[in-house]
């Protein structure tokens, strides 16, 4: 298991937690954590890897403020080739991951670190936690799949208030939008996630993970597409193990073990 500087990485019974840490600058994505974040998610999509499903949040109280703003050498620099190089491999690598994501939302999630936590299949957030699209407040333009993502997932409307008016959107408004899946006492955050992470762990991963690819392809395939790949990707979970022992089980009246298999 690779060790890494910025961010704890492990994983224990096919869940993989990622979390990021620098409390102190609220997670902010600097360089090497961005680097890191790439290395953690290769490896999740290893063929070998044992990981099941993951879990991302941040240490402290802060999901991820968005890009190191204190980093230096902002003037001048082209930001448009910052994120092609250092942005986008690991937003294309957690979206192309083969494994379910739950994000864990302990506290702000802004900018960049509003994406990642919204890139996430099952988002929960602490009651204290807030969305932030920080980037007009600097001046900038929303990035890293913000554009793409949450007019899809909050609607046009509510994603253009939140991108032009730069104000932070608690939990429990966010849930109400449909931002994220369920908001909870802070002290229950992680244990909650986890539960529902675990849950995922032990699920039919090829399924699950063929889940996650076929609503992606939803947001821009037509509806002649969009049954097209289901069927593709069913004709694969239909010969996997995990099917005959789901079918098994259901016959059986019991719960079925899932292997990821
Ligand atoms: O090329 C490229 O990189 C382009 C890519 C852009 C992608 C983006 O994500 S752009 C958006 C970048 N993020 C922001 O603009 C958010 C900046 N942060 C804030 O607005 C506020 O910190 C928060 C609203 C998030 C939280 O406010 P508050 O009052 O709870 O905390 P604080 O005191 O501002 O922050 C605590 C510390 O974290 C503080 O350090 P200090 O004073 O204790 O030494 C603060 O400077 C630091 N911090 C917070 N956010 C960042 C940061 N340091 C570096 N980068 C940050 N993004």
């Amino acid at each position: 298991m690779p060790t890494f500087e910025t961010l704890d990485f492990s994983i224990n019974d096919g869940l993989a937690t990622i979390t990021f840490n620098r409390p102190d600058r609220l997670n902010a994505l600097s360089a090497k954590l961005k680097s890191e974040f790439l290395l953690a998610l290769r490896s999740l999509n290893r063929q070998d890897s044992d990981a099941r499903a993951l879990l991302i949040t941040g240490a402290g109280r802060g999901f991820c403020a968005g890009a190191d703003l204190a980093e230096g050498g902002n003037e001048n620099r082209d930001m448009g080739a910052s994120l092609t190089d250092t942005y986008h491999p690991f937003l294309t690598e957690l979206a192309n991951l083969r494994i379910p994501v739950v994000s864990a939302v302990n506290g702000v999630a802004a900018g960049a670190g509003m994406s990642i936590a919204i890139s996430a299949d099952i988002v929960i957030a602490a009651k204290s936690a807030y969305f932030l699209q920080a980037f007009v407040n600097i001046g900038l333009v929303p990035d890293a799949g913000s554009t793409f993502l949450l007019p899809r997932l909050v609607g046009l409307n509510r994603a253009r208030s939140m991108m032009m008016l730069g104000e932070k959107v608690p939990a429990d408004k966010a849930l109400d939008w449909g931002l994220v899946y369920d908001v909870v006492e802070d002290d229950a955050l992680l244990d909650t996630a986890t539960k529902l992470a675990t849950k995922l762990a032990n699920g039919p991963t090829v399924a699950l993970g063929s889940i996650r690819h076929l609503l992606a392809q939803s947001l821009t395939n037509d509806y002649q597409g969009q049954l097209a790949a289901e069927a593709t990707a069913q004709r694969v979970a239909g010969r996997t193990e995990d099917c005959v022992e789901g079918v098994m089980a259901f016959i059986q009246k019991r719960e079925a073990a899932f292997k990821g298999k």
